[in-house]
């Protein structure tokens, strides 16, 4: 046994994530672990219960301090038994069938139980994912010292689809990645199989993540070709075991030659030998159809493919005068034979549709409903923009009642600060996943939309962008580990609260000193609006740097005018903001009622989206009693307050946090404080001219200042 070292000692370079499985500090809780789990029983040998052993094995070893005795067969003293009914003799004579059965295909219970007359811990599922995803619950609970008497859990998943889009590119660039290269080798696989795979599939199911689209939804054709399936069946091998399921983008010209490819992708070619990519040609039908055949030949239980198309000069049906449902609808008879899906992306706003950018996809998508194929999703972003710091959800959410449409999120901070700025985005999650639509009355949130539970959906899915990369800690910032497992958790379990899921989390990852947990987690709690206030405050949105989206712009000129800041923010003489009311471009038409009069209505219209739904005066008297200019400069100076008060925070925890990821973090907060301030003053600076008022005192966001904004 090893004795208990001080946490703060112990080297710490955040590649374990949150499956960092040190020694349970709470001698009281060590010692009622120690007597409880003394041997572990996990009988069968599938890849997926060793998968579960071997995680238990690991995970037990570092939180009690030494190895526990480990059976394939049967629990014989006191201890752990997990497995189904089936794996398991002990766990069939305990009559719990239908309970399990009840958990669903991936659920599972975790009880204190007798087994053969001797206290015992029992996971039991359905199926072995289950157990491995109960096993990891189990370590969960020692990790955060939660007491083992009286358990007595039932779980199941309230989506099924929980995925992991990864935007990384096949010469190991990733889009919009802040974490270094990407974590895929394509060049080593299929004969190298970096280490990491295994610790990537790991992670992925200790929060229930199901499925990775390994790459960029700007598609190369080249990931279909044979050579390509070869690595990537090589790399469902590895994830297999764990629960997840390949799935691939692919890019909609791929049918045509490769001199033909049109757009961002010409100068690869596609991969076929056709002229065309129309999915009313024939050929082109059964082109898509062989390549399906081709690939469930490398990868038996493949998931199916992504698509955007017709989107930022990605190829599609338009292409060819046919429409998303012509497209989706192809690809899905070609894949449907094998069980595989569709994830059609409802990303597009196409200039031609309406003036507003926002309208769009609402536009384009709501005439399709009930006619695409049933194993067709619809993937809409949670805001009708673009992942921005703050959106009101995607009118699509409600509107779509006979297309099963898939949540996505972006766990990447594309738009939050990148790599830079700590942002815990569960909370931004929650408010999209709590809004109600109203699409049938009250009560009928984004959440009941995406678990089918509003319309009866016959498939649900949800999938985030990942933020992973080969940095040594995975996200490059330790602190986005943190939205990596907030995503699975939420994709698991939607109700959990944000403050439940970074509690665990800092548990996990950090330490379980109460005080510091608590510092931490408020914290984080705070940071999205910290995000919010700093970047975009009140409902702006858009005015960042163009190409890379880091930090402030207001006036450039991307050539096209629903790229340009100036159209979204809107900022004359008169005010600012985007007049989405009835009297603008009406957006507040895509809501139901009340949502849609609710937003229409400067004086109900939430604050927090004026500027997206309203064009309002520089005087006009907000809430506070403050006029919409002081208002501005109030939440700016605020959000760089709380930045400011973030820093001081770490500060304080130095003598807590082990010393690399105390340093790490702090670096990052240290530039994140100088990167906040820049906003408020390229902002306020700008609209000054068209309010042509002065900045309130004490509100420029200078470090004095801020203490006086507490
Ligand atoms: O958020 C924007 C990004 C693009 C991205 C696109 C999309 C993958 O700036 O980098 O492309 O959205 O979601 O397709």
């Amino acid at each position: 046994m090893r004795g208990a070292t001080s946490l703060v000692e112990l080297p710490r370079d955040g590649y374990e994530l949150w499956l960092d499985y040190r020694l349970v500090q709470s001698a009281e809780r060590l010692e009622a672990y120690r007597a409880l789990l003394q041997e572990i029983a996990v009988p069968g040998d599938s890849p997926t219960l060793a998968a579960a052993r071997a995680e238990l094995q690991r995970g037990l070893a570092g939180l009690l301090g030494g190895p526990v005795e480990i059976s394939q067969d049967r629990l014989r003293g006191t201890g752990l038994l997990a497995g189904t009914p089936q794996t398991s003799p002990q766990i069939a004579a305990l009559g719990w069938d239908e309970q399990i059965e009840a958990q669903g295909p991936e659920g599972y219970l975790i009880r204190s139980f007798e087994v053969d007359g001797k206290p015992a811990v029992v996971i039991a599922a359905g199926s072995e994912l289950g157990v491995l995803y109960g096993s990891f619950h189990l370590l969960r609970l020692l990790q955060t010292q939660q007491p083992l008497a009286g358990l007595d859990t039932a779980e199941r998943p309230k989506v099924q689809l929980r995925l992991l889009d990864h935007w990384d590119n096949l010469d190991g660039s990733v889009e919009r990645g802040y974490a270094g290269k990407s974590i895929w080798k394509w060049d080593e696989l299929p004969r190298t199989l970096d280490p990491r795979y295994q610790d990537y599939a790991r992670a992925c199911a200790s929060v229930g993540i199901n499925g990775a689209v390994p790459n960029n939804v700007n598609a190369n054709p080249v990931i279909l070709t044979g050579d390509y399936l070869e690595k990537v069946a090589a790399l469902a091998d590895i994830l297999r075991p764990y629960g997840i399921k390949v799935y691939l983008s692919a890019n909609f010209a791929s049918p045509l030659k490769p001199s033909d490819t049109p757009g961002r992708f010409r100068r690869r070619g596609g991969i076929g030998n056709l002229d065309t990519a129309d999915p009313f040609d024939t050929d082109v039908q059964r082109w898509w159809k062989e390549k399906a055949d081709e690939i469930y030949r490398y990868i038996p239980d493949f998931g199916g493919l992504l698509v955007k198309a017709n989107s930022e000069g990605m190829s599609g049906p338009f292409d060819y005068g046919r429409t998303h449902l012509d497209g989706a609808n192809m690809l899905a008879r070609a894949l449907a034979p094998h069980g595989g899906i569709v994830m059609w992306r409802a990303f597009v706003y196409d200039p031609h549709v309406d003036p507003d950018r926002v309208k769009r996809a609402y536009k384009e998508f709501v005439p399709l409903d009930g006619k695409f194929e049933a194993n067709v999703f619809v993937q809409v972003k949670n805001g009708p923009l673009d992942f921005q710091p703050r959106e009101p959800f995607h009118p699509l959410f409600g509107a779509m009642p006979k297309t099963p449409l898939m949540m996505e999120f972006q766990v990447t901070q594309e738009y939050l600060g990148q790599g830079i700025h700590l942002v815990y985005l569960a909370p931004m999650w929650k408010e999209v996943l709590d809004a109600d639509t109203f699409a049938q009355g009250e009560g009928s949130t984004v959440a009941k939309v995406v678990d089918g539970s509003l319309h009866d959906y016959s498939m649900t899915g949800i999938a985030g962008v990942a933020n992973v990369g080969s940095d040594r800690n995975w996200c490059g910032h330790h602190f986005a580990q943190a939205n990596w497992y907030a995503f699975g958790r939420l994709a698991w379990d939607h109700t959990l609260s944000a403050e439940q899921i970074a509690e665990e989390w800092i548990r996990a990852t950090f330490t379980n000193d109460d005080g510091v947990v608590a510092t931490i987690r408020d914290m984080m709690m705070g940071s999205w609006e910290a995000c919010v206030n700093t970047m975009m405050p009140l409902g702006l949105h858009h005015i960042m740097r163009e190409g890379h989206h880091y930090g402030p712009d207001l006036e450039y000129d991307a050539g096209r005018e629903d790229w340009n800041p100036q159209y979204f923010h809107r900022a004359d003489d008169a005010g600012v903001g985007y007049d989405r009311s009835r009297s603008g471009s009406n957006s507040v038409a895509q809501y139901f009622p009340p949502l849609c009069d609710e937003f229409d209505d400067l004086m109900t219209c939430p604050e927090e989206y004026l500027l997206w739904f309203h064009h309002v005066p520089w005087d006009y008297e907000m809430r506070s009693g403050r006029t919409l200019w002081d208002e501005l400069a109030w939440r700016y100076s605020r959000g760089v307050a709380a930045v400011g008060r973030m820093l001081e925070t770490w500060v304080e925890l130095k003598p807590s946090i082990d010393s690399q990821r105390y340093e790490e973090v702090l670096e990052k907060l240290s530039t994140q404080a100088v990167d906040a301030a820049e906003w408020p003053q390229v902002c306020l600076g700008y609209f000054q001219k068209f309010s042509r008022r002065p900045i309130p005192e004490g509100l420029s966001g200078s470090a004095k200042q801020r203490d006086e904004s507490r």
